[in-house]
């Protein structure tokens, strides 16, 4: 294993088990609003601070961009943290969330973990050696049509101005699939993808942490992951499609006369 990888399942290990210890309290914890419906706790931030000190302790030199404390240092690799991604669950004890971690070289992840505390499921990979959960290999599913398909998507509940070509996108994905899902946490909504739980996902207004390590996972799982535009600046846009490469593309088509220009950009 990389000696990066195994600092990042380590770190992760020990922010989950500071999230799962927390819930004892979580109707005490102090609840700050960073935006539109958009929360952040104690816990966050000190589940944050122990995955950055585990960084820092090995590579002192690498670059950091965390979900609560933004970025710190220069450097061509940078480890992106989102330290609680579900927290709108954590809070109501909705017990789906998880600790994201992902490496990246010159703007390409290459290591990825995503911790399930609650499950205690460890997604890993690494670039070119394959993606797993604790130990088992993982594979996309080989769904070659959207009938009978399970997708996951999220809402668009920071940009109430996305709502209305979001919910025309969800129309068309709706009316063809068996269901769609809406867990609440868009690392663990890639995990899933990337394990075969789930056949495909989209959704608008990510953040870098919310995806840079869920999307190693599934290109690892043989999966496929782009932008709305069909190409590959999710980061920046902040859009995903993700799928086999069957239904990621029939994700896609469906999506795409829907979206306004700007969702394309
Ligand atoms: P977070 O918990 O790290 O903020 C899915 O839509 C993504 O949006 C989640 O990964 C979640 O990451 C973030 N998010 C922030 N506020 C949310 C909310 N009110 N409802 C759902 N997701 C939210
Ligand atoms: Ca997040």
């Amino acid at each position: 294993m990389h000696p990066m990888l195994n600092i990042a399942i380590r770190a992760a290990r020990s922010a989950g088990s500071i999230i799962v210890r927390s819930l004892q309290h979580v109707e005490h914890l102090e609840v700050t609003t960073k935006g539109r419906n958009d929360f952040v706790t104690d816990v966050d931030r000190l589940a944050e601070q122990e995955i950055i000190n585990a960084i820092k302790k090995a590579y002192p030199d690498h670059a950091i961009l965390a979900e609560e404390s933004g970025k710190q240092g220069d450097n061509e690799i940078m480890w992106v943290i989102d330290p609680l991604d579900g927290t709108t669950n954590y809070l109501h004890g909705f017990p789906h969330y998880c600790v994201s971690i992902a490496v990246m070289v010159r703007g390409k992840t290459e290591h990825a973990v995503i911790y399930d505390p609650l499950r205690d499921e460890l997604f890993s990979a690494s670039r070119g050696g394959g993606a797993k959960l604790n130990d088992r290999r993982l594979r996309v599913t080989k769904k070659k049509e959207l009938a009978g398909t399970l997708i996951a998507t999220g809402f668009p509940f920071k940009y109430p101005q996305h709502l209305t070509p979001y919910l025309a996108t969800f129309n068309a994905v709706f009316l063809q699939v068996a269901d769609v899902r809406r867990a609440g946490s868009a690392a663990l909504d890639l995990a899933y993808v990337a394990a075969g739980r789930l056949d495909g996902y989209w959704e608008i207004g990510l953040e870098k942490w919310d995806l840079a390590a869920g999307i190693l996972l599934v290109e690892e799982a043989g999966g496929v992951v782009t932008d709305f535009a069909g190409g590959d600046n999710y980061f920046n846009q902040g859009n995903l499609v993700v799928g086999n490469l069957a239904i990621q593309q029939q994700i896609l088509d469906s999506i795409t006369p829907h979206l306004t220009e700007e969702l394309k950009k």
